[in-house]
């Protein structure tokens, strides 16, 4: 694998299939705000298309034609993301298949990992707990997250975001995603990118993967220089 330097994974989803959380999280912020607003899976999965939590909100409250300001939807998120890191606290998330064993694989071959995801920089932190009950920053060489980008996915500014960090052009690194816009995401930085569908993204239109699989189990990085 000599030309291969990095593999930089997308969270939500690749990790670990953590959007039933968010999903959770974000119901149970509208209750305790009294705001009438719930999320059901078919809601969730049409409103997914929108990268991003406060986005997310502002579609749905666009869609109803009315709802709450700007500022209450960052409160609201607020409230969702500590919701969130509650529920990854409590325990029980599992890495999707093959991720600690090609992240242990990364690391054994000198690669350096990183994270390229449409939420907080908060959030991951609460994932790599949960998963390897560790600190994001000794799991991962870059974390860019969330709002440290104007555009969030499909653009390309995070994924431009980890390479800058790592100081590698996007030839030197393999990326990892679920969903469409993460691969419109990163084949506009230029990166190759591997799919692992998940629970809401099965059945997206992938065109521009090099390769989409089950899972992780296995995988061969030797294949990837
Ligand atoms: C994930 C997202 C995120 C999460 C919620 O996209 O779109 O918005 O659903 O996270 P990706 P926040 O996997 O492509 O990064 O509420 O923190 O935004
Ligand atoms: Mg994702």
């Amino acid at each position: 694998m000599s030309g291969l330097a990095a593999l930089i994974f997308d969270v939500d989803g690749t990790l670990a299939e953590t959007e039933e959380a968010h999903r959770a999280a974000f119901n149970a912020a509208f209750a305790a705000a009294g705001l009438g607003w719930h999320w059901s899976m078919a809601d969730y999965g049409r409103l997914l298309t929108t990268t991003g939590g406060k986005e997310r909100m502002a579609r749905w409250r666009e869609e109803r034609g009315s709802g709450p300001s700007d500022a209450t939807i960052a409160a609201l998120h607020g409230e969702k993301t500590a919701r969130y890191a509650a529920l990854m606290a409590g325990g029980g998330l599992m890495a999707r298949p093959g991720v600690l064993a090609l992240v242990a694989a990364g690391r054994a071959a000198g690669l350096r990992l990183a994270v390229a995801t449409t939420t907080s920089p908060g959030n991951v932190e609460a994932l790599t707990q949960a998963l390897w009950g560790r600190a994001a920053g000794d799991v991962f060489d870059v974390v860019a997250a969330g709002d440290e980008v104007a555009a969030k996915k499909p653009a390309p500014d995070v994924y431009a975001l980890a390479l800058r960090r790592l100081g590698l052009p996007a030839a030197a690194a393999l990326a990892f995603e679920d969903s469409r816009n993460g691969v419109l995401s990163a084949r506009g930085a230029g990166l190759r990118v591997v799919v692992t569908p998940s629970a809401y993204t099965a059945g997206e239109d992938f065109a521009g993967a090099s390769e989409v699989l089950a899972d992780l189990t296995g995988f061969d990085l030797t294949r990837w220089g």
